[in-house]
């Protein structure tokens, strides 16, 4: 029994969303006999309109292929989702709807079993009103869960500890909630985005496949489907003399890295990296410049593929003789004094004005500290301001 596994669509976040239509040509082409969604596969409640449509026509042809569909509910679509199995009945089994853990089997040979969301928050984890003889069965069983595992303090997404997924009897647990693929112990996996949702998720994407008989299960596979993958990717300027040479080490390095990335997946059309420029750069090499026009960078190493670079992050440094600077008495020595001792009133600032435009752009934060982004701002700042100077005579 070929059982194809996925979580986590959000079906209705991104407009005209290849995703879903992916997993399931992929699903009714290959032969799977299952299909497993561990919850998330609706981004809203509010989309009923946009994800009615799409939704129950990849339900149909699942159908009309012979696919059996098992799901369960995450946080984002406890009600919708549903609310849409039961428009449809006949198109997919919903399991452990109303927070109580239910089973069904697949040809007495494989059991599932799931826990679903019953509202849009669960602060107890699912594990609190387990059911141990939903697992007296013949036969591997298999744990469906939408989940916050290993259980992070406080969470509101139904915490898990790694210890109570791995001493239950279930042979293995296929997750949703956490959008990074990967697995927590030996026996549950966190399915991923089938498709990148942002330029954060990052690495490849996709369903996984597992093969399944009366006497067990095989190992997850993962079989990537986006056809856009995403890639941080470092790039170490300290050896550019000049502006034109930083421009060169830019493109030399994505190009690289892109032909890899696309020489790895025959699927791929568009490798897409988030680049992180770092080292000491020299006084000559002008990173305004540098940076000005770096993301409208796109190269096609053959037709119909891209590589593309989708945001930069400025973590070069100067070397400037700071101490010497902050000993003149005008604006140049008052900035440098400020970046060797700014005080936690400055920093506290620049930290409030960082999650405001985070809140108002609903953007990803790129980790970086307050204290080092106003280093940085101050450091260009400064550059600018000397390099003026210079041009003054
Ligand atoms: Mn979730």
């Amino acid at each position: 029994m070929k059982i194809a596994l996925c979580a986590d669509l959000h079906i209705g976040r991104i407009v005209s969303d290849p995703g879903w239509k992916a997993v399931v040509d992929y699903v009714c082409d290959n032969g799977c006999d299952v299909l497993l969604i561990a919850g998330d596969a609706v981004d809203s409640e509010e989309l009923w309109y946009q994800a009615y449509g799409p939704f129950t026509d990849g339900l149909r042809r699942l159908k009309n292929s012979g696919v059996r569909v098992i799901a369960v509910a995450g946080n984002h679509d406890s009600k919708i989702f549903t609310r849409l199995a039961e428009q449809d009945p006949g198109y997919l089994t919903m399991l452990g709807t109303n927070g109580r853990w239910e089973s069904t089997d697949l040809d007495d040979t494989v059991r599932i079993l799931g826990w679903s969301f019953a509202s849009r928050y669960c602060n107890e984890s699912p594990f609190a009103n387990w059911n141990p003889s939903l697992c007296e069965f013949d036969g591997p069983v298999i744990g469906l869960l939408h989940c916050d595992a290993p259980s992070p303090a406080g969470s509101r997404y139904a915490p898990v500890r790694a210890d109570e997924l791995n001493s239950s009897p279930v042979s293995f647990w296929v997750m949703g909630h956490i959008h990074r693929p990967g697995f927590v112990g030996d026996k549950a996996l966190y399915c991923g985005t089938p498709y990148p949702l942002d330029r954060s998720e990052t690495g490849p994407r996709g369903l996984w496949l597992i093969q399944a008989d009366g006497s067990g299960i095989s190992a997850p596979v993962q079989v990537p489907l986006a056809e856009t993958e995403y890639a941080p990717l470092e790039i170490n300027l300290s050896l550019c003399t000049s502006t034109q040479e930083a421009n060169e080490a830019i493109t030399k390095a994505v190009r690289g890295q892109g032909q890899e990335l696309l020489g790895l997946r025959d699927n791929l059309n568009t490798a897409a990296f988030n680049i992180t420029l770092m080292g000491e750069i020299a006084p000559a090499v002008d990173m305004d410049s540098v940076l000005r026009d770096l993301t409208s960078l796109e190269i096609h190493p053959e037709e119909g593929r891209s590589i593309k670079v989708c945001s930069v992050s400025d973590m070069t440094e100067v070397a400037l003789p700071l101490e010497q600077l902050s000993l003149r008495k005008d604006p140049v020595g008052i900035l440098a004094t400020l970046i060797l001792n700014p005080s936690p009133a400055l920093i506290g600032r620049v930290s409030k004005a960082e999650s405001e435009l985070l809140r108002q752009f609903a953007f990803p934060s790129d980790g970086t500290f307050p204290d080092q982004a106003f280093r940085r701002a101050g450091i260009r700042l400064l550059r600018q301001m000397l390099s003026q100077e210079a041009d003054r005579g």
